[in-house]
């Protein structure tokens, strides 16, 4: 019996000694150790044998037994590189490295960051402002008085327990805040999150990005809005893209105009998006009226100046084919990890 567990050993650990993948190891773990094993029989039987049998057996049986777990073990932790002891790590140095996943900008985020570079590029300096903001730097600095049928065209949600305060529907709302902490002359762009109570649709969400420009100075004019939007489209679109100008009203400029952009998604054949118009509204412009000049501390006989807001997340559907709007806050990972 004795010889037989030598043999057993030797067999043992030659077969382990050969393993070089996990399967085969755990295949030869059970096959000598596990509960159908010769050894596990061998020790179960202890029992049936001679009286000064017992002892000599069941003591060889034992260190065998440990010598073939150790060796298991060992090459276990060498084949994974785990569970030597508690605590111990294993570093092989050669193994491929697991990728950590990262994370990486929105591409609203990525727009605006590229607007960012070329409005400071043309010395604009970057504001961001309060997003819950006061009734009258949201509307009645801009020229809409309480009673003015301008608020219907905006959807704001008030706010329940602080009369006199919304969320902003526009980043207009930068625009007196920026003339009384600057004064003229002045170039800011004011980048944030606007909200409107409204029904969604492709183009249309309830909360969305807004990008407000304002340039105050001596004799601004409307071509100097044109080039500046000119500058700002190109600096995106890295080419020329057919924009028009319709006269829009917007109590706070004078003129007032809403730019659209060809819709890029369908090259202007028609789609959702742009409601079958081959236009998509874009931009709303104009020079800034008195009232909000004045409203700002300046004299409107000695400065003046243009204004424009931009809706950011239709552009980013220009810049990247983003067919609807609701994707961005969907927080769907099929959308974001194509950025
Ligand atoms: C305004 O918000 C004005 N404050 C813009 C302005 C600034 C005019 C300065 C004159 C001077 P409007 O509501 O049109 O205007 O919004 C501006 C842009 O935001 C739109 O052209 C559009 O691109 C985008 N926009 C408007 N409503 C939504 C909406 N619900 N979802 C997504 N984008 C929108």
């Amino acid at each position: 019996m004795l010889e037989k567990i030598k043999k057993l050993k030797n067999q043992a650990l030659k077969e382990i000694k050969k393993s070089k993948v996990l399967k085969e190891l755990q295949a030869l773990e059970t096959k000598y150790l596990g509960r159908k094993g010769e050894l596990t029989g061998i020790l179960r039987n202890l029992k049936d044998l001679a009286k000064e049998q017992k002892p000599l057996v069941g003591k060889l049986a034992n260190e065998v037994k440990s010598e073939i777990e150790q060796a298991v073990s060992d090459l276990k932790f060498e084949l994974t590189g785990q569970g030597k002891t508690e605590g111990e790590h294993f570093l092989d140095i050669t193994l491929p490295g697991q990728k950590a996943e990262t994370g990486h900008l929105h591409p609203i985020t990525i727009v605006k960051q590229q607007l960012m570079d070329v409005f400071t590029k043309m010395g604009f300096m970057v504001i961001e402002g309060p997003e819950l903001e006061s009734e009258y730097y949201n509307f009645e600095a801009l020229n809409i008085p309480a009673t003015h049928p301008a608020r219907d065209t905006m959807d704001t949600f008030y706010i329940k327990d602080k009369p006199g305060w919304v969320m902003r529907t526009h980043t207009s709302n930068q625009q007196v805040r920026a003339l009384e902490k600057y004064g003229a002359p002045l170039r800011a762009v004011f980048p944030g999150r606007v909200f409107r109570y409204e029904a969604t649709d492709a183009a249309h969400e309830t909360t969305f990005y807004h990008l407000e420009g304002l340039m105050i100075d001596k004799n601004i004019s409307i071509a100097n809005l044109i080039a500046v939007l000119r500058a700002m489209l190109k600096g995106i679109f890295k080419r020329d893209v057919p924009v028009r100008l319709r006269p829009g009203y917007f109590p706070f400029v004078e003129p007032g105009f809403e730019v659209d952009v060809t819709c890029l998604l369908c090259q202007g054949r028609g789609c959702p998006v742009c409601k079958h118009s081959g236009w998509v509204e874009m931009i709303g412009a104009g020079l800034v009226h008195p009232k909000v000049l004045a409203a700002g501390g300046l004299d409107p006989k000695e400065w003046s100046g243009f204004a424009f807001g931009m809706g950011l997340n239709r552009l980013a559907m220009m810049k990247y084919g983003i067919t609807d709007i609701r994707l961005f806050l969907s927080g769907d990972l099929r959308f974001l990890k194509q950025f």
